[in-house]
């Protein structure tokens, strides 16, 4: 007898897509195949797609920001939100600040994540201050505890890294296995034009955009992929957003490097225009890099469906708008520099690829699974225990209806923030069923009783991770 059956869907893997039903047996899939026997719930499933559950791998939930600033999602919000979006799993960023180490860091935000969530989670470190304790002897040690990937940061002057202390952590992350994701942007030149742009007074959210320029992102992706093929080193490339970012990924793997790299809906589908709404609006499209313009999306999309990109994320990353802790913060109001950087898309990141790409014929429907699900369980040390379906797997699966019609609405979405950058979007197929650890947890726009008991995953190595 299983404990569950979903019956008579198409499933679709990052290999295959073919007509099975799939049995669950405590938590994991048991079988896959037709007249599979007796089970005490069924899940009916003709009509619609049965896919792996989506892996959001680059989200920030409950991250400490500026002064006075406060982000919108803490757990519960945040996982809610990914799960009425297709999601089963999420990774959050666990940010060490400077002067304290990882494992507080941790400690603090476990204490945050137990019991409020609504989505399994794991955790990168966000590492800042690279000291010796951190790299000698903190880092080995929750790498072998299963916190295998980390981020670093090139830009803000609170996280970013010199080049001496990227190598530094490149190095101890080829011993130890670690994977190490990077968001490229050169700091010493944004600070410049940022000055530039002051002193000339302009000061509203468009600033945002011609201040951090496609040569400053391209500069600093080459930079990283150079340190990481001087320590011999894989990397994770995160949010790219342009075509000479991308030519840079490819020029590195065309060397031999092993090169992850991560697009996000916002290089897709919004341009720097966004930002010059009127009224400060622009506001609700400040994150970086920033959106750039219509020959940046081609590109993006080129590289969604060429390969250039493993990974397609959120980069969810929600400020409030109506609000004196979010965007419109007493100085956000008066210069951008003061505006938070980010926006939320946890909820809308899988039904805009969907509709987007798989709808629109741009990818067919086990790329979009590798882009949103598989590829994050294989870069991140979860496969094949999530990010597929297969016999032996978690039974976490978003069974989809390609059929629904639905436009963006924010008052319709599930995260604490106030706006949508993707208000008034028309999208085709959302997923309307979502199984979690073989437990139906959202049905018919309702979340079961068994929806908040989201589980935290410790990662093995990723297999990418060590010498190239
Ligand atoms: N980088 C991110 O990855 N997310 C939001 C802001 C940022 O700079
Ligand atoms: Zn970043
Ligand atoms: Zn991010």
């Amino acid at each position: 007898m299983f404990d569950l059956l979903i019956r008579g869907g198409t499933i679709a893997t990052a290999s295959d897509v073919f007509e099975a039903d799939v049995a669950v047996k405590d938590g994991v899939i048991v079988q896959i195949g037709r007249d599979l026997g007796p089970s005490a719930e069924t899940v009916g499933a003709s009509g619609r797609y049965v896919l792996p559950g989506g892996i959001d791998s680059h989200v920030h939930i409950s991250q400490p920001s500026g002064e006075g600033i406060v982000m919108a999602d803490d757990f519960e919000s945040g996982t809610r939100s990914a799960l009425f979006g297709g999601n089963t799993t999420i990774m959050p960023f666990c940010l060490q600040r400077k002067g304290e180490g990882l494992r507080a860091a941790l400690k603090d935000y476990h204490a945050l994540a137990e019991g409020n969530c609504y989505t399994d989670v794991s955790f990168h470190m966000i590492v800042s201050d690279p000291s010796a304790q951190v790299l000698g002897q903190e880092l080995p040690a929750l790498v072998e505890d299963g916190y295998t990937s980390l981020k670093v940061f090139m830009t803000y002057e609170d996280l970013r890294l010199s080049d001496a202390q990227i190598l530094g952590v490149l190095d101890t992350a080829r011993r130890t296995g670690a994977l190490v994701m990077v968001h490229c942007e050169n700091e010493d030149a944004i600070r410049y034009l940022v000055g530039v742009h002051e002193a000339e007074g302009r000061v509203e959210p468009k600033s945002h955009a011609t201040t951090r320029p496609i040569a400053a992102e391209r500069e600093a992706t080459h930079r990283a992929l150079s340190l990481a093929e001087i320590v011999d080193t894989p990397l994770v490339i995160v949010h790219v957003s342009n075509r000479e970012s991308m030519e840079e990924i490819e020029r590195a793997r065309r060397r031999g490097r092993k090169v992850i790299g991560e697009t996000c809906p916002q290089y897709l589908m919004l341009t720097a225009e966004d930002l010059d709404g009127m009224d400060w609006e622009g506001a609700k499209f400040v994150c970086s890099p920033p959106p750039r313009d219509k020959e940046s999306q081609v590109a993006c999309w080129e590289g969604i469906e060429r390969g250039v990109f493993d990974l397609y994320s959120s980069d969810h990353c929600p400020f409030r708008y109506e609000d004196d802790h979010g965007k419109l913060n007493p100085k956000g109001r008066e210069n951008f520099r003061h505006i938070p950087n980010g926006i939320p898309g946890i909820e809308t990141r899988l039904p805009i690829l969907f509709s987007e790409g798989v709808m629109k014929g741009r990818i067919d429907l086990p790329r979009f699974v590798a882009l949103t699900s598989t590829n994050h369980a294989k870069t991140y040390g979860l496969y094949p225990r999530k990010g597929t379906i297969a016999i032996g797997a978690d039974a976490d699966l978003a069974i989809w209806d390609p059929n629904e019609t639905r436009t963006i609405r924010h008052a319709d979405l599930h995260d604490a923030s106030d706006y949508s950058p993707y208000e008034g979007l028309a999208i085709t197929g959302w997923p309307t069923t979502i199984i979690r650890g073989g437990k139906v947890v959202l049905e018919a726009g309702e979340l079961t009783e068994a929806a908040r008991a989201g589980r935290y995953l410790e990662r093995k190595r990723s297999p990418l991770a060590g010498p190239v």
